[in-house]
């Protein structure tokens, strides 16, 4: 406790500091932050444009690109103070700008020799089909999008519909953001979501890098649209009173040098730790020295950036626990003693900067929503800044999809554990908020596969038809699949999460174009058309998540306090607890039915079934009976004063 109160009061000192001298040099951390008003390329009113970068490195920097014939010395930056450099162009002898919209740019620097780079602040980079690499595309359209709708009101609790763009089409192609609002918005819509988040937004070269190895921090990836549909999708979003978190990745930067922000200056360190430090040895990818003032520039202004520009309503920020440990969690297990969270293995650099991040944001905007992908189970993630937390509102529930997989993988279906699934479910930090999921795009990914296909299979190719009698895996896999997502909504959390398709059992696994499957799209799409027919058991999973959603929004059970469990049957494989003055049932047997069965509450009264999955819509066997009243009687059971009799479960 001793260690916990001093690294939490160095590190809180530490961000005073930078306030204070943000304040003094900056003018104030919103002028500080909005740095990408000032740095890469700007038009002033009567046309001139002026450029600034950092790169304390540089022996000399130029512009080049289509309106100078790619002369490459022939406009140079002016140095200034602390490795920054500017440039000012006149308008054209007709008053337009020197440089057209859409025309491709590079930055041209000396460092020992002529190298070509993509300037850190580029909004718009596109690779040409005979390419290697990305270009800098200069975005000044003469109209461009304007938002038309509000953010929303921040969700009482959210429920999050995980979302990548390009695979968001069952076609073997990358899908548009024009597809992503014709197509998909109005099913998160339907589907009850009040939340969406999407993946891959951040320029990144390598599609296989399912947009985790960041190129361009400022452009939206081009792959999908410009940025302006981008913009159009988060105001549709917005219409539908849906409110969008932006996947973040500032853990770590592509190690690419020409379209990326590597070596920017010609030197290893410029934005990153030199030497080792800099390097991720799992991810192969650079670090950020989150010390270093521009570096702090840079990264808070890229947040404010997609929150200004772009509408954005908040972030989920991956690879937290990367950042907050010298050894990046990589051979590391956490088993939960205060050991592992303070002492010289977290890198306080990253913590601060995390604070500064959460601090700014919430500052300036108060319904901001931000979460942490931290595997380790940090201490004070999510508590406030002014306590010393790190002030994130909600962590990821990481354990829990784990332990369904391993359940799915490992354990006969007879052999379930219910005391470990409901501990793994209920194990968190009170106090800080958890986003529970059953799957993510993690558990999707090549080498691994969606719960459904755990579930049924090599089945689901010829036996999803409703019109044909269930086959036992696929009614087993069918009951387990609705269950399982239940369980998790209700007990594991204070949000809910769940990645596109897999509401619907979405079969297979994900897998990127890439050399090792001759650059197929077979797996890099979201089949959209299996719940679109009409005779498929699909439309019934989704129907329940649908109302599964919906019965949240009616009741708040994520906004409620931890659930009181009151059945825990091993042999019954019966769990029954109460949240949100509701009552939930789950039998996980495999075969027996129980008629009778007493169950406990703490509130008196007429008890009705607000949701059931045994209903024959949501591919249930309709043995139970939705319209049944029940009464609570006075009779004391399982540490409860009333209890009733259900009469099947
Ligand atoms: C990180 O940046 C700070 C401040 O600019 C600098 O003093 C330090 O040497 C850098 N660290 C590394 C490992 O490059
Ligand atoms: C279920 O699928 C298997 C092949 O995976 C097939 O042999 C069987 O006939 C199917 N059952 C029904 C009822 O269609
Ligand atoms: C975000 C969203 O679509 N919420 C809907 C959830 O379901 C309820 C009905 O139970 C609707 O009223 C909400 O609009």
């Amino acid at each position: 406790a001793n260690s916990l109160f001093l690294s939490l009061s160095l590190s809180f000192s530490l961000s005073l500091l930078s306030f204070n001298t943000i304040n003094f040099a900056e003018g104030g951390f919103d002028q500080f932050t909005r740095s990408y008003q000032s740095y890469g390329v700007h038009r002033r009113s009567d046309s001139t444009l002026l450029l600034k970068e950092w790169a304390p490195g540089a022996q000399a920097l130029y512009l080049t690109g289509d309106f100078n014939a790619w002369e490459k010395l022939s406009h140079p930056f002016t140095p200034k103070a602390f490795g920054k450099w500017e440039l000012s162009l006149p308008p054209k002898p007709d008053g337009s700008p020197a440089i057209q919209h859409l025309s491709k740019l590079k930055v041209g620097l000396f460092h020992f020799s002529y190298l070509f780079r993509i300037s850190p602040w580029a909004t718009y980079v596109t690779k040409t089909l005979d390419s290697v690499t990305y270009d800098w595309i200069h975005w000044d359209p003469p109209q461009p999008y304007k938002c038309q709708h509000r953010r929303p009101p921040q969700p009482r609790c959210p429920r999050i519909y995980e979302a990548h763009v390009g695979i968001a089409s069952p076609r073997e192609e990358i899908a548009s953001y024009k597809n992503f609002i014709l197509d998909v918005l109005p099913r998160v819509k339907d589907l009850g979501y009040n939340c969406l988040q999407l993946m891959a937004v951040m320029e990144h070269a390598y599609y296989a890098s399912f947009g985790y190895q960041v190129t361009n921090f400022f452009a939206a990836s081009s792959r999908f649209g410009t940025p302006d549909d981008l913009k159009a999708l988060v105001d549709r979003a917005h219409s539908l009173g849906i409110i969008v978190l932006l996947d973040m990745v500032h853990s770590h930067a592509s190690s690419n040098t020409e379209d990326g922000l590597n070596y920017f200056d010609g030197t290893d360190s410029c934005f990153f730790h030199a030497g080792p430090r800099g390097e991720h040895s799992h991810w192969g990818s650079r670090l950020f020295n989150y010390s270093s003032w521009e570096v702090s520039r840079f990264l808070l202004s890229n947040l404010r950036w997609w929150m200004d520009e772009y509408g954005f309503d908040g972030f989920r920020f991956d690879g937290v626990t990367s950042m907050l440990y010298h050894h990046h969690g990589v051979g590391v297990s956490f088993s939960g003693s205060y050991c592992e969270y303070f002492g010289m293995q977290v890198d306080e650099d990253a913590v601060v900067h995390l604070m500064l991040s959460n601090y700014i944001l919430h500052k300036l905007y108060p319904d901001c929503i931000t979460i942490a992908e931290d595997v380790s189970g940090m201490p004070g993630l999510c508590r406030p800044i002014q306590e010393g937390g790190l002030g994130f509102d909600h962590r990821l529930a990481m354990a829990v999809p784990d332990k369904w997989i391993q359940i799915l993988k490992e354990v006969k279906d007879e052999d379930w554990d219910m005391w470990n699934i409901v501990h793994t479910l209920t194990n968190r930090r009170r106090g800080e908020k958890s986003i529970c999921y059953a799957e993510s795009h993690d558990q999707a990914l090549v080498g691994d596969k969606s719960l459904a296909f755990w579930l049924m299979d090599k089945e689901m190719y010829t036996n999803m038809s409703a019109l044909i009698t269930m086959t036992p895996v696929i009614d087993r896999g069918m009951q387990l699949h609705k269950l399982i997502r239940l369980l998790t909504h209700s007990l594991g959390g204070e949000g809910y999460l769940n990645f596109m398709g897999n509401e619907f059992g979405h079969p297979e696994w994900l897998d990127f174009p890439r050399k090792g499957n001759e650059e197929s799209y077979r797996y890099a799409r979201r089949q959209y058309n299996l719940v679109d027919t009409e005779h498929l058991r699909y439309r019934q999973l989704y129907a329940f998540d649908r109302d599964m959603n919906q019965t949240e929004d009616k009741y708040g059970w994520l906004s409620s306090g931890p659930a009181v469990v009151s059945t825990l049957d091993q042999a019954d494989k019966v769990i029954v607890f109460e949240r949100a003055k509701l009552l939930f049932i789950f039998n996980f047997h495999p075969s027996a039915s129980f008629s009778h069965y007493r169950v406990a509450v703490q509130h008196a009264g007429k008890y009705k079934i607000q949701l059931n999955s045994d209903e024959v819509r949501y591919g249930g066997h309709g043995r139970i009976q939705s319209d049944t009243e029940f009464f609570t009687e006075p009779m004391a059971f399982r540490n409860q004063l009333r209890s009733f009799l259900v009469s099947a479960i």
